[in-house]
C-alpha cells in the first residue's frame, strides 16, 4: 500500500521524554518506534510495503502494550488486598465494538497517535475504520454489558467481565431485493489483537453422564458426576481501560476446545473418526452466537453454551478466590456476581455443586454462599423471552446439577408452603419446574430463588415486573427488589462518535463531562446563545453530510442533509413498531399525492437493525420499508421531500456515525413492551429530539429533558392493558379514521410490491384482526405528534434549543451513574484506587 501523505505538522508539542521507550512511551517518538517494531516483528513488514491491516494491527499492539501494563498493576494491587470484593459480570453477550478508538480516549493519546501516525505517513481514521468489530450479541443486552464493564473501569471498581469467545458472532446483514439476507460475521480472520489467550489457566466442564452417591472418609453421604466427556475452556483476555485513570479490568471469554485424554480413549482402540467427532463437538460449543430475539428454549446447544461458561467462570474465580487464601465458604466475600439475564442463571446451580462436591461445604453454609454472591438482572416483560429449558434435557446433558436444582426447589418450596399455607397457585407459580405439563426448568425462577437482588431496567419496568411477571416474589422477598436505570458510555457515544459536538461541548465548559456526566447541566444557559446554537447546528449539518455520504455509498441513495434526519436503529421487532413509522410515511405521502403542492417538511427516513433469521413478521417489515423508499424515493411528485433509507448491517461501528446525525429519534413501543432501551439515550445524549411513548427509560429521558423538550404521544402501559381487558378493537379504529384507511389500502393495492396484492398482506392483517402491539389505537395519536415535530422544525432556534437542553439534562444516563447504583443497592462494592493501594 502506498504511504498516504507525507505531512509532518507538529500538532501535538513533543513531550520531553528524553528516551523512547517502546513498551509504555505515551509520547510521539516512542509510539512511531513501537509501531514500527510492531509491523516488523510481528507482522513481518516495513512501513514502505504494509497493508492497512498490518498497520492496523501494529497500532493496536501498540495500545494493547500500554493496556497490559495498566491490567498487571490494577489486578497485582486488587488481588493483594483480601478485604477487596471484585464483581464477575456474567454475561452470554458483550456487543464490544470497535476498540482502538476507546482505548486511545481512555488513555489519553489520541493526539498523540494521530500524530505518530500521520508522521509515518498515514491517516488514523482510515487505520481505525479498518477494525472488524467483536459482535458478540444481538442488541441492547449485550451492548449494556460492554457499557457496564467499560463504567466499572472507569470508576475504579475491580471488575472482570465473563463471557463466550464466539468464533462467529451475530450475522451480518446485507439486502438483496429488499430482504435481509444473514451472512457470516468472521471477526476473528484477520486476526485480534486486543486478546491474549491464557492456556495456563484452562480449567475442564462435564457433559453428560450420571451421578454416584458415595461415602467420604468421614462417612457422610456425598455424589460425584461421571461424565460422559469433558470440554476444555481456554480463556482469552482483553483488557478494559478506565477513563483517565490508572485501573484497567480485563474481561474473559471462553473458547471450548476437545479435552486431549478423552479422544485419546477412542483413538487407541482404533476409533479415529470418533476421537475427531469428539473434537469437532467440543469446538462448536464457542463456534456460534444465537442470533435469535426469544424463542431459544429447547436449542440443546444454546443450554450447552450456558453451562460452558458459567462453569468455566465460577471454576476461575474459585481459582483466584483460593489462590489469594480464600476459604470456599468465603467465596461471597470476594466474588458479587451480576447474572445478565437468566442465561447465565444456571450459576445459582453450578455454584451450589462446587460448594457442596468438590470442597464438601455443608449444603446450608454452601446456599447462605450461593445467595450472597449472587443478583439478578431481567430485561423483558415478553412472557416468551422468559427462559425454561426441557427437564429431559438437563438430565441428559448436566445431570448433577438437575439433582441440585430438585433439591434448591424441594426446600424453597417447603418455606413456600410455610409463609402460604394451602396457596398451591403460588406453589405451582414459584416452583423452579413448570410441571403443567412437559416439565420444564424456570430459570427466572432459579435466579429469584437464589439471588440476593433482583433488578429492573429502568423505573417503569421494575414496577411492571413487581406487579406482573415476579409479583408472587416480591411478597415472599420484597427486600430483594431494586430498580437499576440503565445506562450508557459517554466515551463511545459522544467523545469518539461525536468528535464535533465533544468539542464544542470542551470550548464551552470544559473537559470534565465525559468522566462526570452530570457537568453537561452547565450548558442549560447556552441553549438560549443564539451564537453557540448556531455551532451547534452547524455541528449537526457536518455529522449529516458525513452520513449522507455513507447513505449514498450504501445504498445509492441520494439524501439531502438540510432535511429532518428522523432515525430508527434498533433490533426489528413488532413490538418496537419500526411499521408504525412507516404508517406515517405513507400518510405523508399519500398527503402529497393528493396535493403535490403541500407545504411539507422534508425528511429523511433512516431505518437500521437485524431481524432475528426465524422471524418472519421482521423480516417482513424490513422488506416493507425497501418496498416504500423505493416507490417514494423515486416519484416525481415528491420532489425529493421524503427519502427513505435502511441503512444495512446496523452494528456498533455504523451506529456511531448514525446517532450523531439524528435529528429525530424514534422510541415507539408498545407503551410496557420495551424494558428500557438505550438507543434512546445515545440520541439525545447527541442532540437528537425524542418522539416517544411512555415506555422504558423513556419515561425518566422525558423526566430529565423536560416536557417540552419531548415529543410524547400514545396510550400508556396500563391503557394498553384496559384496551386489551376490554375487548381491543383494531377494526373499529380503522373503519372510523379516513387517513388510516387510505395508508393500508395503499399497502393492499400493491402500490409497493409491483402490483402483488399478497405480499404485505400478512402485516395488514395483523393490524387489522389482531394488532397486538396496538399500531391502530396509536396511529392518530402519532401522526398528531408527528404533524407537532413538523411545526417545530421550522423554528430553527427553537429545535436546536431543545435539542441543546437534551444534551445538557443526560447527566444520568451515563452507565457511570448505573455502576454506582449497582455498587451502592446490589453489590457493596467501592471504588479501588490502585494508587493509593
Ligand atoms: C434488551 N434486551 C431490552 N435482549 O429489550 C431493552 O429494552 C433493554 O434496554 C436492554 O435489553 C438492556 O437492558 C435484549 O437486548 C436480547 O438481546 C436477548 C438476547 C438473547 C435472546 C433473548 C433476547
Amino acid at each position: 500500500m502506498a504511504k498516504e501523505s507525507n505531512a509532518n505538522n507538529s500538532k501535538v508539542k513533543r513531550a520531553s521524554a528524553p528516551t523512547i521507550d517502546v513498551r509504555s512511551g505515551m509520547d510521539v517518538e516512542s509510539l512511531k518506534q513501537a509501531i514500527t517494531e510492531h509491523l516488523f516483528y510481528q507482522q513481518g513488514r516495513n512501513i514502505v510495503n504494509t497493508s492497512l491491516n498490518d498497520l492496523y494491527m501494529a497500532v493496536s499492539h501498540t495500545v494493547h502494550d500500554r493496556l497490559l501494563q495498566h491490567e498487571h498493576k490494577t489486578m497485582n494491587a486488587v488481588f493483594d488486598n483480601n478485604n477487596v470484593r471484585l464483581v464477575s459480570y456474567m454475561s452470554a453477550e458483550f456487543l464490544m465494538g470497535p476498540q482502538l478508538g476507546v482505548n486511545l480516549i481512555d488513555l489519553n493519546i489520541m493526539a498523540e497517535m494521530e500524530q505518530a501516525v500521520q508522521e509515518l505517513g498515514f491517516s488514523l481514521n482510515t487505520i481505525m475504520a479498518q477494525e472488524e468489530e467483536p459482535g458478540l450479541g444481538n442488541g441492547g443486552l449485550g451492548r449494556l454489558a460492554a457499557c457496564y464493564i467499560d463504567s466499572m473501569a472507569s470508576q475504579q471498581i475491580p471488575a472482570i467481565g465473563y463471557g463466550i469467545r464466539y468464533e462467529f458472532g451475530i450475522f451480518d446483514q446485507v439486502i438483496r431485493d429488499g430482504w435481509q439476507v444473514e451472512i457470516t460475521d468472521k471477526w476473528l480472520r484477520n486476526g485480534n489483537p486486543w486478546e491474549s489467550a491464557r492456556p495456563e489457566l484452562a480449567v475442564n466442564v462435564k457433559f453428560g453422564g450420571h451421578t454416584e452417591s458415595y461415602l467420604d472418609s468421614n462417612e457422610y453421604l456425598r455424589y460425584r458426576w461421571k461424565p460422559d466427556y469433558m470440554v476444555t475452556g481456554i480463556p482469552y483476555d482483553t483488557p478494559i481501560m478506565g477513563y483517565k485513570v490508572p485501573s484497567c479490568n480485563f474481561l474473559r471469554l471462553w473458547k471450548s476446545e476437545a479435552e486431549e485424554s478423552f479422544d485419546f480413549s477412542s483413538f487407541n482402540q482404533g476409533d479415529y473418526y470418533k476421537a475427531v467427532e469428539y473434537k469437532v463437538k467440543s469446538e462448536n460449543i464457542s463456534k456460534v452466537l444465537y442470533p435469535n430475539d426469544e424463542m431459544l428454549g429447547g436449542k440443546k446447544l444454546r443450554l450447552k453454551q450456558q453451562y460452558f461458561f458459567v462453569s468455566c467462570s465460577l471454576q476461575d474465580m474459585m481459582n483466584i478466590h483460593l489462590r489469594f487464601d480464600g476459604k470456599p465458604q468465603d467465596f461471597h466475600k470476594r466474588w458479587a456476581i451480576q447474572l445478565n439475564d437468566t442465561h447465565p442463571s444456571v450459576a445459582v446451580a453450578e455454584l451450589m455443586r462446587i460448594l457442596v462436591d468438590e470442597y464438601h461445604v455443608d449444603w446450608d453454609v454452601a446456599w447462605h454462599t450461593t445467595c450472597s454472591t449472587c443478583s439478578y438482572t431481567n430485561h423483558t416483560l415478553l412472557p416468551e423471552a422468559l427462559e425454561k429449558w426441557p427437564v429431559g434435557l438437563f438430565a441428559y446433558l448436566i445431570p448433577r446439577v438437575l439433582e441440585i436444582i430438585f433439591e434448591i426447589n424441594y426446600r424453597f418450596l417447603k418455606e413456600v408452603s410455610s409463609r402460604f399455607p394451602g396457596d398451591n397457585g403460588k406453589l405451582s407459580r414459584m416452583s423452579i419446574i413448570d410441571e403443567s405439563g412437559e416439565k420444564f426448568v424456570r430459570m427466572a425462577n432459579l435466579a429469584c430463588v437464589g439471588c440476593c437482588a433482583i433488578n429492573g431496567v429502568a423505573e417503569l419496568h421494575t414496577e411492571l415486573l413487581k406487579q406482573q411477571i415476579l409479583h408472587d416474589w416480591v411478597e415472599m422477598f420484597p427486600e430483594r427488589f431494586h430498580n437499576v436505570t440503565n445506562g450508557v458510555t459517554p466515551r463511545r457515544f459522544v467523545v469518539l462518535s461525536n468528535p464535533g459536538l465533544s468539542n464544542l461541548i470542551i470550548e464551552s465548559i470544559g473537559d470534565k463531562w465525559p468522566g462526570k456526566l452530570d457537568e453537561l447541566r452547565k450548558l442549560e444557559p447556552f441553549a438560549d446563545d443564539a451564537a453557540f446554537r448556531e455551532k451547534f447546528r452547524s455541528v449537526k449539518l457536518e455529522n449529516k453530510k458525513i452520513l449522507a455520504a455513507l447513505i449514498k455509498e450504501r445504498t445509492g441513495v441520494v439524501v439531502n442533509p438540510s432535511s429532518m434526519f428522523d432515525v430508527q436503529v434498533k433490533r426489528i421487532h413488532e413490538y418496537k413498531r419500526q411499521h408504525l413509522s412507516v404508517l406515517h410515511i405513507i400518510a405523508l405521502y399519500l398527503r402529497i399525492k393528493q396535493n403535490p403542492d403541500i407545504d411539507i417538511v422534508p425528511r429523511t427516513f433512516i431505518f437500521g437493525g437485524k431481524a432475528a433469521p426465524g422471524y418472519f413478521s421482521a423480516k417482513l417489515i424490513i422488506k416493507l420499508i425497501n418496498s416504500v423508499g423505493d416507490v417514494v424515493n423515486n416519484d416525481p411528485d415528491v420532489k425529493d421531500r421524503l427519502k427513505v433509507v435502511f441503512f444495512p448491517d446496523f452494528n456498533v461501528t455504523n451506529a456511531q456515525l448514525i446517532y450523531p446525525a439524528a435529528d429525530l429519534s424514534e422510541q415507539i413501543s408498545t407503551a410496557g413492551k420495551e424494558a428500557s432501551g438505550t438507543g434512546n439515550m445515545k440520541f439525545s445524549m447527541n442532540g437528537a429530539l425524542t418522539i416517544g411513548t411512555l415506555d422504558g427509560a423513556n419515561v425518566e429521558i422525558r423526566e430529565e429533558v423536560g416536557n417540552d423538550n419531548f415529543f410524547l404521544f400514545g396510550l400508556t402501559a396500563a391503557q394498553v392493558e384496559d384496551a386489551k381487558r376490554n375487548g381491543y378493537n383494531p377494526h373499529f379504529i380503522y373503519d372510523n379514521n379516513e387517513e388510516l384507511r387510505n395508508v393500508i389500502s395503499m399497502i393492499n393495492s400493491g402500490r409497493f410490491s409491483n402490483g402483488d396484492t399478497n405480499l404485505f398482506k400478512p402485516i395488514t392483517d395483523n393490524l387489522l384482526w389482531h394488532d397486538p402491539f396496538m399500531l391502530m389505537a396509536d396511529f392518530s395519536l402519532y401522526i398528531a405528534c408527528q404533524d407537532l415535530v413538523a411545526e417545530t422544525w421550522k423554528n430553527t432556534a427553537e429545535w436546536n434549543r431543545m435539542a441543546i437542553l437534551n444534551v445538557a439534562r443526560m447527566g444520568k444516563f451515563s452507565s457511570d451513574r448505573s455502576i454506582q447504583d449497582y455498587c451502592e443497592k446490589i453489590w457493596k462494592v467501592k471504588p479501588f484506587n490502585i494508587r493509593k493501594a
